[in-house]
């Protein structure tokens, strides 16, 4: 028996394979929110490979009526929550067991297993929640066969669903009814799923490229079927996409998306029963931003793709958690950027997909809680649904696809399928599977070495430095990697990284590169103006010829690996590559790195003044040099650039990103310093901030494509541009106009980002226009929640935020369980805030302490998740580490900690 508070760790190496298999399992389900019974009859069978052992059912917080061994009762211990039956027969002749248990959806907070939302039910069960529902051996390595059968008020629960096919379904005495359900397809427990409900749906029949006939549903509350066609739209196309791109097709007659307002994440892939949270299904022109238009298409296609690469071929074990999500989510990345068009377009999905990996995860890997993509432990698995497993694993996936190319990779899809469809595997075997289908290529050459990536924790630094012989023409280059120790990791060995580069001449042309063959340098070319160079060694020299004038070296081009590049550009090779680099990732890192260095020196100057001694008005005016300025107008005046590649060009680095190259961070300094460089870009770029507005404001019909959504961010970020550059000037008619846009707006981006604009800028009619948007959007939860999360995130101005945060926890619409509503008040302010949550006087972080301790009490996956918002505390200068310290010794005190919190916690006091 574990004591309570006393967490048990996880070993990968001490993996086994189970001693029993599942081989089918029949579920009868009377459903009620106060005592839903369970009756599950599963055949099981002894696993030969495994020396005899009694069979240990995981089970939590279920209350056992029975059991039944082949029809006749039998002895049966507990071992903390686990069923453990020691007398079952010997040999190899399957089991039949009858466990009949209740459970009590109505009062299940933490929504993992079977619960309750709206009066409707929903279930979830990844990783561990299926124990939850009944006792069984729920990990993923074990597939079954499953039958269900619901039964519930037809009154109330007039839909019934779960995986599958539906073959059965009719009425019972007293107004119930019932529904039978057969899954063709043997899953592991953590996909099972069901939903039961007053729900309506959207329809769509298709025909598969195969001639097969498929249902389509979207599931959601009576009201909301207007807003699913965005969702059922990305399903289609999703569906194309997978057929097209990999030759893979729906497995099912039926596949069916419902949506639930109380959802711990984003979505589940049940088999043909998809749970969603209902940001990532409704969306209609007025209630959704293209950000959510966006992300809506990413999340139907990232858990559609699941279909195959997750049920189909799923996990051995919860450390291969990547084996899935890292290439659900490049798939889901690639399906983005397929869908997006242009190369312009695909370079900006890139550039947000980057962004999102250096802002939180370059962090995490650095942090207390860094771990490899594949973990070698866990205390408790929830934790460990991190940026690192799904984000860098893509990456992981991505560096694959380069070294073998596109259509290699492919190929390895259709290996990895062939050797292991139906099973539960690893991640060896997936990069196993694309180095055998690719022999000779750089992946199968350097495998051993490239799994690195999958066991090594710690972002790797590139230094690069380069000198031009003119008498030789030749360039030379010298790439030095490095990736410094980490939480549990202190030294590391070389990693495969493939660096694609090209050089830029000093005319701006692009130069054909030659490289020099040198012993042990692989390489190979993408196009004569751009080779991928594969680093194994700690240090490679990189001979190029032919060099005819003067270059500019791009390197890492389209982030060829998530890797940090340290190369001492000039400030005047930077505004080089920013002109002219024919890589459109590199045109905007280059402006990146430009910020960074201004950023950077303006922190150093002030290392030495405490925060509170710095008032706004003691930062330069003039902290932007005049050369920076005006490329960054050029960037705004240029023709040929994209709206919406533009808006990420003058985007300053955020203040997560500018933190994580500091060693000692005071987050007021450094969020003084970024709003001086914002405030200065605003208002010496102020024509040409009108002048893009002008030209971006009106995008017509409202259509959520690359090409419009772009021009409505850029508006969008003019007008934040001009109510900043009126704070400072006094002028009345840019907060005006805002104003009359935020009324006028016919789509919520532009709605939005008009009330963002008066918000973030402090305006005086930012209250004023809040108001209205609250009266407008009351009954929309959704878009309540971006109502709160814009207050929760606005500016401090003299400790404003803080109470303002109180307050909004205070109003009868705030609802701490439900998760999108705590996200968007309490996260926003503790991980979206900066400036306002990292007090002198440590009060955002005891207010951080308070809320992970209350919702600690409830829903331990959320609170854990607010606990990582201070993972990065011991680089907090004084008086915020202090009182950092402070905050998560208090939540460490708590009696009765849960697992999920207590890792997180225990990490951060250790690392
Ligand atoms: N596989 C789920 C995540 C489950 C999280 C469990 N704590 C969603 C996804 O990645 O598609
Ligand atoms: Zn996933």
């Amino acid at each position: 028996m574990m004591r309570e508070g006393q967490a048990h760790t996880v070993y990968r190496a001490d993996y086994q394979a189970p001693a029993w298999w599942i081989e089918t399992v029949d579920l009868t389900f009377d459903l009620d929110p106060a005592k839903t019974r369970v009756l599950n009859k599963m055949r099981v069978r002894r696993n030969p490979d495994v020396p005899a052992q009694p069979l240990h059912l995981n089970g939590d917080e279920l209350n056992l009526a029975r059991v039944l061994v082949n029809g006749a009762g039998t002895s049966f211990k507990m071992e903390g929550s686990d069923l453990v039956l020691e007398n079952l027969p010997e040999g190899s002749e399957p089991v039949d067991l009858e466990i009949f248990t209740t459970c009590v959806p109505e009062k299940n907070t933490k929504l993992m297993g079977l619960y309750t939302s709206n009066g409707s039910f929903f279930t979830q069960c990844e990783a561990e929640g299926f124990r939850r529902i009944t006792y069984f051996l729920d990990r993923p390595d074990v597939m079954a066969m499953y039958t269900v059968t619901l039964r519930a008020s037809k009154a109330l629960f007039p839909v019934l669903l779960s995986n599958g096919n539906l073959v059965e379904q009719g009425e019972l005495p007293e107004g119930r009814h019932f529904a039978k359900w057969v899954d063709p397809h043997k899953k592991p427990s953590y996909l099972f799923a069901l939903v039961a409900g007053n729900l309506v749906a959207r329809e769509q029949k298709i025909k598969s490229r195969a001639g097969n006939e498929h249902l389509l549903q979207v599931y959601v509350r009576p009201g909301d079927l207007e807003k699913t066609e965005h969702a059922m739209n990305s399903l289609m196309a999703s569906i194309a996409w997978d057929e097209a791109r990999f030759g893979l097709s729906l497995d099912l007659e039926r596949f069916m998306i419902v949506a639930t307002s109380d959802f711990n994440m984003g979505a589940m892939e049940n088999k043909g029963l998809n749970i969603f949270n209902t940001k990532y299904v409704l969306a209609s022109q007025a209630t959704a931003t293209d950000a959510d238009y966006a992300n809506i298409e990413s999340v139907v296609g990232h858990e559609y793709f699941h279909n195959w690469t997750g049920d189909r071929v799923t996990c051995r074990d919860w450390f291969q958690l990547s084996l899935k999500e890292g290439l659900t989510v490049f798939r889901d990345q690639e399906f983005s950027m397929d869908m997006a068009g242009s190369p312009s377009a695909r370079a900006v999905k890139r550039i947000d997909d980057v962004r999102v990996l250096r802002t939180v995860q370059f962090p995490e890997d650095a942090g207390p809680m860094a771990h490899p993509v594949r973990p070698d432990s866990y205390v408790e698995i929830n934790n460990f649904y991190t940026v690192t497993v799904y984000e860098k694993g893509a990456e992981v996936v991505r560096m694959q696809s380069e070294l073998v190319g596109r259509e290699g990779f492919a190929k390895g899809m259709k290996l990895y399928f062939e050797r292991h469809d139906g099973q539960a595997v690893t991640c060896d075997d997936f990069a196993q599977a694309m180095a055998d289908a690719n022999p000779g290529s750089p992946l199968a050459q350097h495998l051993a070495q490239f799994k690195r990536w999958y066991s090594q924790s710690g972002t790797p630094r590139v230094a690069a430095s380069g000198t031009y012989d003119a008498s030789a023409q030749t360039y030379t280059l010298t790439l030095s990697q490095h990736c410094p120790a980490t939480a549990g990791q202190p030294s590391k060995e070389p990693f495969v990284i493939p660096v694609t580069l090209g050089l830029v001449g000093a005319d701006g042309s692009q130069l054909p590169v030659v490289i020099r063959a040198t012993e042990g340098l692989s390489a190979f070319a993408n196009s004569a103006t751009s080779h991928t160079v594969v680093l194994t060694q700690p240090t490679q020299t990189i001979v190029f010829e032919g060099v005819a004038q003067e270059s500019t070296p791009s390197l890492l081009r389209n982030f060829s690996a998530p890797v940090v590049l340290e190369m001492d550009y000039s400030d005047s090779q930077l505004r080089h590559l920013l002109a002219h680099d024919a890589d459109a990732f590199n045109r905007w890192e280059a402006s990146q790195r430009l910020g960074l260095r201004i950023a950077l020196q303006n922190i150093a100057a002030r290392a030495n003044t405490a925060s509170a001694d710095i008032t706004d008005s003691a930062l330069d005016a003039n902290i932007l040099p005049t050369p920076y300025i005006e490329a960054m107008r050029a960037v705004l005046r240029d023709p040929l650039l994209d709206a919406a590649f533009k808006d990420l060009a003058l985007t300053l680095p955020s203040e997560a990103y500018i933190t994580e190259q500091l060693d000692s961070v005071d987050p007021q300094i450094v969020h003084q310093v970024r709003e001086a460089m914002r405030q200065q870009l605003a208002t010496d770029l102020a024509a040409d901030w009108a002048w893009a507005y002008e030209q971006c404001s009106n995008t017509g019909a409202y259509a959520p494509d690359a090409v419009s959504s772009g021009k409505r961010a850029l508006a969008g970020h003019a007008l934040l541009m001009l109510c900043v550059a009126a704070r400072a000037s006094g002028d009345k008619v840019w907060p005006g106009k805002t104003l009359q846009r935020f009324k006028d707006a016919g789509n919520m981006t532009d709605r939005y980002n008009a009330l963002s604009a008066l918000v973030v800028s402090g305006s005086e009619l930012a209250p004023h226009a809040l108001q209205s948007f609250h009266a407008m959007f009351k009954n929309d939860e959704l878009v309540m929640d971006k109502w709160f999360a814009l207050q929760a995130g606005a500016p401090d101005v003299d400790g404003s935020a803080l109470p303002a945060v109180r307050a909004l926890i205070k109003l009868p619409d705030f609802n701490i369980k439900n998760p999108n509503r705590a996200r968007s008040v309490i996260f926003s302010y503790c991980s979206g805030n900066p400036g306002g949550f990292h007090r002198a006087d440590g009060a955002g972080y005891a207010f951080w302490a308070e809320q992970v301790i209350t919702l600690d009490d409830f829903n331990p996956q959320v609170a854990a998740r607010l606990a990582r918002a201070l993972d990065r505390w011991k680089k907090l200068a004084e008086p915020y580490r202090t009182a950092a310290g402070e905050a998560i010794a208090k939540v460490a005190a708590k009696p009765k900690l849960s697992n999920d919190v207590r890792e997180i916690i225990t990490q951060a006091m250790n690392h």
